[in-house]
């Protein structure tokens, strides 16, 4: 029998779990824990980060990154409202973090009274947490402490992934709990299902489209999901978060759909007879508000989701809806069409959706495009790829080439600016895989304090930092919603400030270097393969985001720009 503190036992759950790094900022009420961090400092790296924010986040892509959970750690109050923004990015997009915050003492809490505070940096946690979190644990004198931090653990990794709050208040991390050994958390082994009528209609059909979402990373099949795509060789779309999934040169990758996504993959989405969605909620975003004008054509449409509430949202009569674990489907349909030695009848229509994907190659491009595709082409085949927010991100999602095990990572559900920098650091840490940052220059001063830990964690992260001098994506919707009153985006209408990054990048101690034309970059490869962090400021020339088409429209003849007619002749002739 051991006895330790809650504060030490807490540290020694995460180290037997293989928890290897750890995010936070340090405080008075959540003391404790860190002096136990700092004791079991040989076990287990602890990452102070500028803010609990860059914290919060960070722990995200680490859970990302190496597949197990993420930690982050924060004093009550304002460490606790700093973390929120990461909290919600966990819970949008299904992460499994274990969230602490310390609180104060539990005989200063307010609880249910009138006044507006009790303790100092006093914050109702709990109930903020709540609406973001799938669970959330406030912990109490007496309580079973094992009891509830196991179960914490089984919360974030189980069933639909997401974060955990764990309200700590520091009495309580000064309580003892007895125990014999710990037990690290084992994922569960999961059973078969049925899947034959699925995968029987699918052979059946004669143009079947999977539509693949960031569900599959989250429950860790994407292995299994890309021999299963080699063996019944049919189309691909995917959502935005998913579009590493498959690489880019993928037979069967079409490409993302959306309102920022490119053209092949709306075409062939709704030319589809059959279509299969994998781990993807469909959100309005992906395929607008009209729904005639989804999938118009198809007679079979099955949606698998772990979550059976996101099939409220029902968006054909026709759906049949199966709530199932990932991996248990995707894991039986393997089996299934290996053991059968299945023959479709898509082969003539996965070769059209090629022969479409081959003419769009270069069509749409801007400047900002191609930089994207130039730089991402001479990246490392295992790279981490961090996007922010705004045009920077749609560049990205529609024109980096995603090699064989290329990771992407975003703030796909919450989009929070000042994603990419933090989230970096997580990301390397978590597989120390070349991790490089895309973002613009409005999401780079959002979180720019994350440059000081990058530096002095000595993590070789490069940084792209996209400065078009202003807020892009809003300046798009500007011009079209405010006859291009541009307030507040600009730097040129002195009412929004960008700044100089490589120089900024310079006082933290790292490698700044300043491009003006994106070809430039050619001339630091040594700089791109360095064991140093370094930042890239590439400044360039505000541009626009294409194509331009309301998720749902013509793909063919839409768009801010129209294809010439030929090209679309070509496109029909070959859908015919
Ligand atoms: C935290 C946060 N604040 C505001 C927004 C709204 N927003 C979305 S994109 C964008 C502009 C992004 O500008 P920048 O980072 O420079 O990227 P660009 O669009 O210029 O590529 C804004 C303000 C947001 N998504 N997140
Ligand atoms: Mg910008």
């Amino acid at each position: 029998m051991r006895r330790l503190s809650v504060a030490d036992y807490f540290v020694e759950l995460l180290i037997a779990n293989g928890i290897t790094d750890v995010y936070g900022y340090q405080g008075g009420m959540i003391a404790y824990i860190f002096d136990s961090l700092g004791r079991y400092k040989n076990k287990i790296n602890y990452h102070s980060c500028g803010n609990e924010q860059g914290a919060a986040i960070a722990a995200c892509s680490y859970a990302q990154a190496n597949k197990k959970f993420g930690v982050a750690i924060s004093t009550s109050g304002p460490g606790f409202t700093n973390m929120t923004t990461g909290i919600a990015n966990a819970w949008f997009d299904s992460i499994p973090v274990i969230y602490v915050s310390g609180n104060v003492n539990t005989k200063d809490k307010k609880r249910s009274s009138g006044f507006r505070q009790n303790g100092f940096q006093e914050i109702q946690a709990v109930k903020i947490a709540e609406p973001i979190t799938k669970k959330v644990y406030e912990l109490e004198l007496g309580d079973n402490f094992i009891e509830k931090f196991t179960d914490a653990i089984n919360e974030v990794m189980t069933d639909r992934r997401g974060p955990v709050y764990i309200d700590l208040p520091i009495n309580i991390c000064r309580e003892e709990v007895e125990f014999d050994d710990i037990k690290p958390f084992k994922l569960p082994s999961f059973g078969e299902i049925d899947v034959r009528e699925y995968i029987d209609e699918l052979y059946k059909s004669e143009k079947p489209v999977i539509i693949a979402g960031a569900g599959i990373k989250e429950s860790d099949c994407e292995n299994e999901f890309k021999e299963l795509i080699n063996i019944i060789g049919i189309p691909v779309v995917t959502t935005m978060p998913a579009i590493d999934i498959l690489s880019s040169n993928s037979d069967y990758m079409m490409g993302y759909i959306g309102g920022t996504g490119r053209r092949e993959p709306g075409i062939v989405l709704q030319n589809a007879d059959f279509v299969l969605t994998l781990g993807t909620r469909i959100c309005s975003k992906q395929i607008g508000h009209n729904m005639s004008l989804f999938i118009p054509k198809a007679k079979k449409f099955y949606r698998v989701d772990v979550d059976s509430a996101e099939f409220e949202r029902n968006l054909k009569d026709f759906e049949i809806d199966i709530n199932a674990n990932l991996r248990s489907f995707i894991k039986s349909a393997l089996k299934y069409v290996k053991t059968k030695g299945l023959s479709n009848n898509a082969a003539r229509w996965s070769k059209t959706c090629k022969e479409i994907k081959d003419l769009f190659t270069d069509v749409d491009m801007t400047y900002a495009n191609k930089m994207v595709k130039y730089i991402t082409q001479m990246l490392p085949d295992n790279s981490n790829l961090l996007y922010d927010v705004g045009k920077n991100l749609n560049y990205c999602t529609q024109s980096s080439v995603i090699k064989n095990s290329t990771k992407v990572y975003m703030s796909a559900g919450l989009g929070a600016m000042g994603y990419a920098i933090p989230a970096s650091i997580g990301a390397y840490n978590g597989n120390n895989n070349p991790t490089f940052v895309f973002t613009g220059d409005g999401g780079a001063q959002m979180n720019i304090q994350e440059l000081n830990t990058i530096v002095k964690k000595k993590l070789p992260i490069k940084i792209f930092v996209f400065n078009n001098r202003a807020l892009g994506n809003i300046v798009m919707f500007q011009d079209v919603t405010f006859d291009k009153r541009h307030f507040a985006t600009m730097e040129k209408e002195n009412d929004y400030f960008s700044c100089d990054f490589h120089k900024i990048a310079v006082a933290y101690g790292m490698k700044g270097i300043y491009l003006n034309d994106y070809k430039k970059i050619d001339d630091y490869k040594n700089d791109l393969e360095s064991n140093e962090p370094v930042l890239f400021e590439i400044e360039y020339e505000d541009c626009d985001t294409l194509p331009g088409i309301v998720a749902g429209g013509d793909y063919i003849n839409g768009g801010k720009v129209i294809l010439n007619k030929e090209l679309q002749d070509k496109v029909r002739e070959l859908l015919k």
